[in-house]
């Protein structure tokens, strides 16, 4: 088997071009791929291009080749694809994170050929994400690959990756079980009687087993091989990502066929509702953050590089977990976790609605299957998520049931690993829906789109005293950050790095007192393009990342983290980015893992404190007019010093450039009802046969009068793209139980007064 790397000689055209199915593209530019034809506009927020685009190129298969049987493997595809050889229609897929392949022989001539990729980012009611908030880049955006192959091959047709499924199993206290199972294809119609030999391979280069399968292979053929493991060595996370390889090649008269490589690490998980996890035995707190997959000025089209700088990033900030959301990774990138010991919750884009116009919900469960067949041997991954805040606009039974079945269908496709899901804050602790994953997540936003920061802690106790039984854990928290953006008097929604440094300080010593919190995830690592967004001082992007979208500046809290989690000593001044001071007494935070940290102000010592709390504070240094030199020292046990400085300038007036002027605040709009008046409302008893705020609001639409009353209340809220997605699913009642949307009950019998009249057509 030959594996080609089909990244250059690409040309590429924007637009609806039906002509470059089948003609060479004239005009068309020339890239390389990865490519992401919203590499800028899914980043500004100045409304970006979705539609179809195409990329061609042509392939040259040699007399010899033609014999064989040639596969074309897609990385992914944004968001769907059709692949065309010849002008002839040859696969595609509807699932734009995943890897697709697509068998070529019966197209392909010798000599050349013409491939033809639509790639189409546009909005399709069936197919995630419907609604989100990230920017749904289009492109052809990882890698495609060419693989010619002899007749026999392990599977590569089965959504999966390998063809081979490895799975592990602890069954006494130090011996694991390893079920090594797959698929062999014969292309041809004779049997063919093949081997299989499998070795396991330690580190160090010890053969821990080898082992030979003799297979006849009809058309196709199943193997599986079970083999015990005595005191293998442990993936042990962090500290220990140990990993085997096992090598598994397919003979036929004594010729190598296919052969595949898969690493593998040996470890147990435990996840209970009371203690926390457990890695190996060993108590664990999740220390995890969220990433997505883009970066400034490539949208989607990272590289490996790209991909190495995040883990570079994750790895110094000490977090031992990521999710990755919302849906399928680059498989480097759950390599790189197996490599380096991060745990990994992997999961689909099942996010925000569901789509009412599929009732089997297949988009969800195909992006399911593939997530799962093609992730399966990353050992790193713990947990399958089967949604994320899928109640956002209404929560009933039909999503419980599509739930159900996403839990069930992950279940039967990997019965070793765990099933998650992470809920929007409104969905009640008491909810079933809390009843259909093994671990329930909960994207907790106190302190920024509703109440308190402090009402974290009292919404965990709460969920863990009704829900005694279910493992919690806080999946995505954060506020959004403009690293310019600075206060001495930090607020909800100044967008300050002050503020967000408070924030999570405080998430993080709410998950650190409580063992039944599994862990967290930080919302965001990274900030990330979401073209729907302009707020914060920046448009199309969410701020809420410890780091900027290019990766450059890494905020304040990022060292908060890192003082909580990372073993490697450091010592970091806070507000480094808040030059101009207009105070003179000024307090100086100072971000650490070690204990004892001095301060220098202007080279004199001023002071030392001693204590493990990773932040801690010098109140009210006075800094003299203009320039004061900030330094600080930190120690460790062996002596050695650790400093960071940096330089205040005291002026005589505020920086007005520290403060936003303008809160845009278009997505959470605040107290627009305002308008109407609301006193001496009495509530409505709602009369069947009538409109009322429990009709889907598609349905108010079919009415011309009911139309006019919901547009004359939810005006403005009627002109957002995310307001059509949830059209067919959300009521005036499932808004108004919807912080965001921020509807007083008076207003609901309002609005009855007015719709409880206008009577429905019998139908
Ligand atoms: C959420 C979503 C995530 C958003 C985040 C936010 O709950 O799951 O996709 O980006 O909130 O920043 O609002």
């Amino acid at each position: 088997m030959r594996v080609l790397n089909l990244s250059d000689n690409w040309l590429f055209t924007k637009g609806n071009n039906e002509f470059c199915i089948e003609k060479e593209i004239d005009n068309g530019e020339h890239i390389t791929l990865p490519h992401c034809f919203n590499a800028i506009d899914g980043q500004s927020g100045d409304g970006m291009f979705k539609g179809e685009c195409c990329y061609q190129r042509k392939l040259n298969i040699s007399n010899e080749d033609i014999n064989k049987f040639t596969f074309l493997e897609i990385g992914a595809a944004s968001i769907i694809c059709k692949v065309y050889i010849n002008g002839q229609l040859a696969g595609g897929s509807e699932c734009g994170f995943s890897m697709f392949r697509v068998f070529l022989n019966p197209f392909l001539k010798a000599g050349e050929n013409l491939i033809s990729i639509m790639v189409d980012n546009s909005s399709h009611d069936d197919i995630y994400p419907l609604m989100a908030d990230f920017s749904f880049y289009g492109g052809l955006y990882r890698e495609v690959k060419l693989i010619i192959s002899e007749a026999l091959h392990f599977n590569l047709m089965d959504n999966g990756k390998d063809g081979i499924y490895l799975t592990q199993r602890n069954i006494d206290k130090d011996i694991f079980e390893l079920k090594i199972n797959g698929k062999i294809v014969n292309e041809l119609s004779d049997p063919k009687e093949g081997k299989i030999q499998f070795k396991l391979i330690s580190k160090e280069e010890k053969i821990v087993f080898s082992k030979i399968l003799d297979v006849k292979v009809l058309k196709e053929t199943e193997f599986c091989l079970v083999e015990e493991i005595a005191k293998p060595n442990l993936w042990e996370g962090l500290e220990n990502p140990y990993l085997y390889r096992l090598e598994a090649e397919l003979y036929y008269e004594d010729k190598i066929y296919d052969k595949k490589t898969i690493e593998v690490g040996f470890r147990t998980i435990e996840i209970t509702p009371d203690k926390g996890v457990f890695l190996n035995g060993k108590a664990i707190k999740l220390n995890g953050v969220s990433r997505h997959q883009d970066f400034a000025g490539v949208g989607n089209a990272l590289t490996k590089e790209h991909m190495d700088l995040d883990m570079s990033i994750i790895k110094e900030i000490g977090a031992n977990s990521i999710r990755l959301s919302h849906y399928q990774h680059n498989d480097y990138f759950y390599t790189l976790c197996d490599r380096e010991g991060i745990l990994v919750w992997a999961e689909i884009p099942f996010i925000s609605v569901p789509t009412t116009s599929d009732k089997e919900n297949k988009n969800a469960k195909d992006q399911l299957e593939r997530l799962i067949k093609q992730a399966y041997n990353h050992s790193s991954i713990y947990c399958w998520g089967v949604q994320n805040e899928i109640t956002i606009a209404i929560e009933n039974e039909t999503i419980y049931e599509m739930v159900k079945e996403l839990s069930h269908m992950a279940r039967k496709l990997d019965s070793s690993r765990f099933i998650a899901q992470a809920n929007i804050h409104s969905v009640a602790n008491e909810s079933s829906l809390n009843e259909l994953t093994d671990i329930v997540g909960y994207n907790l936003y106190y302190g920024w789109y509703y109440k308190e920061i402090r009402d974290l802690e009292k919404r965990l106790d709460e969920f863990h005293k009704t829900r005694p039984d279910i493992p919690v854990m806080v999946t995505e928290y954060g506020v959004d950050t403009n690293p310019k953006l600075h206060s001495y008097n930090p607020v909800v929604k100044d967008y300050t790095e002050e503020y967000q440094l408070l924030f999570h300080n405080n998430a993080l010593k709410t998950f650190n007192e409580r063992a039944f919190v599994l862990g967290g995830y930080v919302w965001a690592m990274f900030d990330f393009g979401s073209e729907i967004r302009n707020e914060g001082g920046e448009k199309g992007r969410n701020q809420k990342g410890l780091v900027t979208i290019d990766r450059k500046i890494k905020k304040d809290t990022f060292y908060l983290y890192k003082a909580y989690w990372s073993k490697n000593s450091f010592v970091k001044l806070a507000g480094s980015r808040f030059v101009n001071r207009h105070k003179e007494l000024n307090d100086i935070v100072v971000l650490s893992n070690l204990e004892n940290v001095k301060l220098y102000l202007n080279n004199q010592f001023i002071s030392e404190i001693n204590t493990s709390e990773p932040m801690k504070k010098f109140n009210d240094i006075k800094l003299t007019l203009g320039k004061n030199i900030i330094k600080v020292e930190a120690f460790d046990d062996a002596g050695n010093i650790y400093s960071d400085e940096m330089i205040l300038n005291h002026v005589k007036e505020i920086d007005e450039s520290y403060i936003l002027l303008k809160h845009e605040d278009e997505k959470h709009v605040v107290n627009w009802f305002e308008k109407f008046d609301l006193s001496n409302v009495q509530e409505v008893a709602i009369k069947e046969g009538y409109y009322s705020t429990f009709d889907t609001i598609e349905k108010l639409y079919e009415n011309e009068q009911a139309k006019e009353v919901f547009r004359k209340y939810f005006g403005e809220v009627a002109k957002s793209q995310q307001f059509k997605v949830m059209k067919g699913l959300m009521t005036i009642d499932s808004m108004s139980k919807r912080s965001r949307f921020n509807i007083p009950k008076e207003l609901l019998s309002a609005i009855n007064r007015e719709l409880n009249v206008i009577a429905k057509k019998q139908d």
